[in-house]
């Protein structure tokens, strides 16, 4: 048997531009704490993304709940459960309540003709996710929270690259969080980044991760440590210039997936909607059993079997999960738990080549000369 195909594989920029990369910080001895290269880092993520304002971190997760700490967030919180439990849990640890809308069926993010009759006096922001990398209905969420004095805070995790109707993705909202996770498309080993609008709210977030610190003498702020580090930064300010490169062979790869499986009946494949400059960051692939003749699971073991590690992002839904029993209550979210259910996520990354798709598609399809 070949190799196990697992459901993404870090890219790597070439070894030698990243040791070329690194080899001032030799001489410079400066580790971390905003040095060149987190500046350098900002810089670039600003020019590339087309935004004014970025705040680095140490991982997506500590992005999300320092800034719905910064943003001053009371009482609940509208989210989706339809995401990694990251989202749910940084709502939970600033001491806010998350109130679960249900998604849209036909990409999974949230379904913004739900959320006003979720929205009490309590109310006090929206926290959607760009599943997959799938843009929300931004002009429909920021309706709604215009209209009802709400702040928008996008977990954009997995979205980082894309443009939706030709405007950056780090641009919807008062803020959006990315995730650099060497999971994703883009990453720069861990790490993460908010882009945001108001000066007032980057100030915050400042503080808050860097303990509070404005100078040797100055400390403004009950704040932690989520600093990003100068190798994460070089990492990332190396990957960058990879980029196009890797949504590029991303997109050939996802472009064979649905060549091969779209048509199948019973298999759904959730592709990027229109208006949308995709990054290619997932494959989700969704399975009616009853029209297919196999449900997730088979697919997901009879790929296992053969060493192909898919896997079920997002099962469990957030608020099904075994920390929130008796807490939270997913039927209430019926889209969103059918299709937790339902979706497998199959291997996509920039390494995977056309050969790798088309047996990976022949044990989904079980035909027999596998
Ligand atoms: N919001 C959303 C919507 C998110 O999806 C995430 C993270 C966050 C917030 C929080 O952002 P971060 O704090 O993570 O920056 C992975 C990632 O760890 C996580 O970042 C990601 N979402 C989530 C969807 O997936 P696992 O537990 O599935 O990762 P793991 O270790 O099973 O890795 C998956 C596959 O990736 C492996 O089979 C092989 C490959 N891999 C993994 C690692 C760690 C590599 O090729 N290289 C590696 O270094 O969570």
């Amino acid at each position: 048997m070949k190799k196990p195909i697992l459901v993404t594989r870090s890219s790597m920029p070439p070894l030698e531009e990243f040791i070329e990369e690194i080899k001032p910080i030799w001489e410079s001895h400066w580790l971390t704490n905003m040095g060149v290269y987190h500046e350098r880092f900002k810089e670039e993520l600003n020019q590339y993304m087309g935004v004014d304002h970025t705040e680095l971190f140490v991982n997506g997760h500590m992005a999300l709940e320092m800034t719905i700490q910064a943003m001053g967030l009371t009482g609940e919180v509208i989210t989706t459960p339809f995401t990694f439990v990251s989202t749910t849990h940084a709502i939970v640890r600033n001491g806010l309540m998350p109130v679960f809308c249900d998604i849209r069926p036909e990409d999974f993010t949230m379904d913004p003709s739900r959320i006003e009759a979720l929205i009490t006096e309590r109310t006090s922001a929206i926290i959607p996710v760009h599943v997959y990398g799938n843009i929300c209905d931004v002009d429909a969420i920021e309706a709604i929270a215009r209209k009802h004095g709400l702040k928008v805070f996008y977990d954009a995790a997995h979205a980082f690259g894309e443009r939706y109707d030709g405007k950056s993705v780090g641009s919807f909202g008062d803020a959006s969080m990315f995730s650099f996770h060497a999971t994703k498309v883009f990453h720069s080993i861990e790490g993460g980044a908010v882009c945001y609008h108001d000066p007032a709210l980057g100030k915050e977030l400042y503080k808050l991760k860097n303990f509070g610190i404005l100078s040797e003498e100055v400390v403004d702020g009950v704040g932690a440590n989520a600093k990003m580090n100068e190798f994460q930064a070089a990492m990332g300010l190396c990957n960058l210039r990879h980029l196009e490169e890797e949504i590029g062979k991303r997109k050939k790869a996802a472009l064979r997936y649905q060549e091969r499986l779209s048509g199948i009946p019973g298999i759904r494949l959730l592709t990027p909607s229109a208006g949308t400059e995709s990054n290619y960051a997932y494959m989700p692939a969704v399975f009616d059993e009853e029209v297919f003749g196999a449900g997730r699971d088979e697919i997901y073991n009879r790929l296992k079997a053969r060493g192909i590690g898919a896997r079920k992002y997002f099962y469990p839904l957030t608020s099904a999960c075994d920390c929130y029993r008796g807490r939270f209550f997913p039927e209430e979210t019926p889209v969103a738990l059918k299709a937790s259910h339902q979706v497998l996520t199959l291997p996509l990354f920039a390494g995977l080549e056309t050969d790798d798709v088309d047996m990976i598609c022949d044990i989904v399809l079980n035909r027999k000369e596998i």
